[in-house]
């Protein structure tokens, strides 16, 4: 199967997800092809809207203390639900969909999730630091929401002016 990275200002990337009912070979063959174009992007979180298609599925690889991002350490999460939140925290985001950018956005510190793998078995996640600051990031996406969505007015400003130019500058290249 082969996905490409839909970049803003696609449309396609507000779209609201929706629940993954069936947990069939399709899913898996989604799955499988979204994590090598994760790891070869240098990407550590990656939603199924941002390769096309609008299910609430999402797969997130956090790097291990070595930065390095076995297969082991992947997580597979549909339709996941937030059930608790607490503490505030800031951190420089990036995005796939949203190349060469970077902000500072505010997040929930903890967080706990219920969610299903990818044979729809039911878990539980409380997840801090890192990866709950991704979890939130990719669960956005599902809502059709990006992380320069979260910007003040004057640094979305900013950030179009200079996304822009870069999108100019690459055309040139
Ligand atoms: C903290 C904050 C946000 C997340 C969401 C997941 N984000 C990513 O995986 C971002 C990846 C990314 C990778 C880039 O590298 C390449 O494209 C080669 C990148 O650099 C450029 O666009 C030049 C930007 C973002 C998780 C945790
Ligand atoms: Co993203």
């Amino acid at each position: 199967m082969k996905l490409e990275i839909v970049e803003y200002p696609d449309k396609r990337l507000k779209t609201k997800s929706v629940e993954v009912k069936e947990f069939n070979k399709e899913l898996h063959t989604l799955l499988d092809a979204m994590y090598p174009l994760m790891i070869d992007t240098n990407g550590i979180g990656l939603a199924a809207v941002q390769v096309g298609h609008h299910i609430r599925a999402l797969i997130l690889n956090i790097p291990d203390e070595e930065g390095e991002q076995p297969k082991e350490n992947l997580l597979e999460i549909m339709n996941p639900e937030l059930i608790f939140k607490d503490g505030e925290t800031t951190y420089q985001e990036g995005c796939l969909s949203v190349p060469t950018f970077y902000e500072d956005i505010k997040r929930y510190n903890t967080i706990t999730i219920n969610y299903q793998d990818r044979d729809g078995k039911k878990h539980t996640l409380e997840a801090d630091d890192l990866l709950s600051i991704a979890i939130q990031h990719e669960i956005d996406h599902l809502d059709g929401i990006l992380f320069i969505d979260r910007l003040s007015s004057s640094r979305r400003r900013k950030f179009e002016k200079e996304y822009k130019k870069m999108i100019k500058e690459r055309k040139k290249s």
